[in-house]
Formats: structure tokens, C-alpha cells, sequence
């Protein structure tokens, strides 16, 4: 069946940042091969709505600021399970940018996060204390937006976490795969796609 996005339909392009792509700090492969994907797709879209990854220097989600953690350990936070990352998309830098080519003009929305010292944030709705919102929600109900449409980087975290909210507090989610790449964790690709799947996340490969 042929979608087509219509008026009430989103598209959310998750952390499409320089520090996710080959060269930068924290690497997805091929993370630069999405953006003529997605440059495509936003043509397609009557709504646009970026998100960044917007961490403050010396974040609780780097293992530089954990004496003796080393990067892709997970830790117990207040909050729960936390993995460790390099030190990636620091506010203000360039690895914190969107990728030079990705096509942000027709972007209605750009909604930061990750920025509270204390707690990170992978999905675009809330942190990872899965209450903290961060006003996406409220924004999308206030313009009649109901179903997200979701490419970027990466599958297995970001965007996982954003469509696996928005199913939760009620909007449709459908992730497009040709505009994803995943880290891939010991496993939290399988896990993604799962989670995915029992929270109602349709999964097409293109549009
Ligand atoms: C992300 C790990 C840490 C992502 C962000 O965008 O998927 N992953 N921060
Ligand atoms: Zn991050």
C-alpha cells in the first residue's frame, strides 16, 4: 500500500549531526549515506521537524566524566541504565551541526535535547527518565500533527526511542528505513526493531 503523507503528517529527522557521521566523534557507519535519502523525502512533506543532539561540555552520558569508565559501558544512573559514549555533539561545536548537505531550509521545528547535565535524552518526546518531556508532544497536539514519519541516526537509539514514544502518548510512527543507519550495541538492533514492532511502530523501506 502506498502511503502518502498528507497535512496532518510529520517528518522527523532524529540527530543528523556532523558527530554522527564517518569522521565524527561518536560514528554511525555510513551515517552520511541518509541525507540524499532524506533530502528526498522532505520534498514529500508538507511538515518538517529536525532534532539535535545538544549536550552541555562534560555531560553525565560521556564516560570521560566517570573516573575509570570507558566509552559503550553501561552504568546505573539514577534513572536507570545508562550507556557511556564518547564525548559527541557538544553545543556550540561542529560535530554538534547538522550534516553541510542535509537540506534544513523547510525545518518548521528544531527541538534540542540532552542538554540537562544529569540525564540524557535519546527520544525527541522525552528524556531518558522517560517523564521529563521535552515539549515535542505538546507542539505536535497543538498544530494536529498525528502520525511522525521518522528517518536519522541512529535506528537503534534515537530514533527507536522517539517512535516508541510517540506510540505510547498516542501519535501513529512510521519509521522509513532507507533514511536510518544503527549503531548496532551488542544486540540493541534486534532489541530496537522488537521494541519497535510491540509498540505499534509500522516499518516501511522507503516512500
Ligand atoms: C544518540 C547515542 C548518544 C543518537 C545520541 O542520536 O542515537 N545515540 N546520543
Ligand atoms: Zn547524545
Amino acid at each position: 500500500m502506498q502511503i502518502r503523507p498528507g497535512n496532518d503528517d510529520l517528518l522527523l529527522i532524529v540527530d543528523v549531526q556532523n558527530d554522527f557521521c564517518p569522521g565524527g566523534a561518536l560514528a554511525v557507519a555510513n551515517g552520511d549515506a541518509v541525507v540524499p535519502i532524506i533530502n528526498r523525502l522532505v520534498e514529500r512533506f508538507d511538515h518538517v521537524a529536525l532534532t539535535q543532539d545538544w549536550h552541555p561540555k562534560g555531560h553525565s552520558s560521556f564516560a570521560a566524566s566517570h573516573p575509570g569508565a570507558r566509552p559503550f559501558e553501561t552504568i546505573d544512573m539514577p534513572y536507570g541504565q545508562q550507556t557511556l559514549w564518547p564525548d559527541h555533539c557538544v553545543q556550540g561545536t561542529p560535530g554538534a551541526t547538522f550534516h553541510p548537505q542535509l537540506e534544513t531550509t523547510r525545518a518548521e521545528m528544531v527541538i534540542r535535547k540532552g542538554f540537562r547535565p544529569d540525564i540524557d535524552s535519546y527520544s525527541a518526546f522525552y528524556e531518558n527518565d522517560r517523564r521529563t518531556p521535552t515539549g515535542l508532544a505538546g507542539y505536535l497536539r497543538e498544530r494536529g500533527l498525528c502520525r511522525i514519519f521518522l528517518v536519522g541516526l541512529a535506528t537503534d537509539y534515537c530514533v527507536c526511542h522517539s517512535a516508541v514514544d510517540a506510540r505510547r502518548i498516542g501519535f501513529d510512527a512510521v519509521l522509513i528505513e532507507a533514511g536510518c543507519r544503527a549503531i548496532d550495541l551488542s544486540g540493541s538492533l534486534d532489541a530496537a526493531w522488537a521494541g519497535m514492532a510491540a509498540a505499534g511502530v509500522q516499518r516501511v523501506n522507503d516512500l
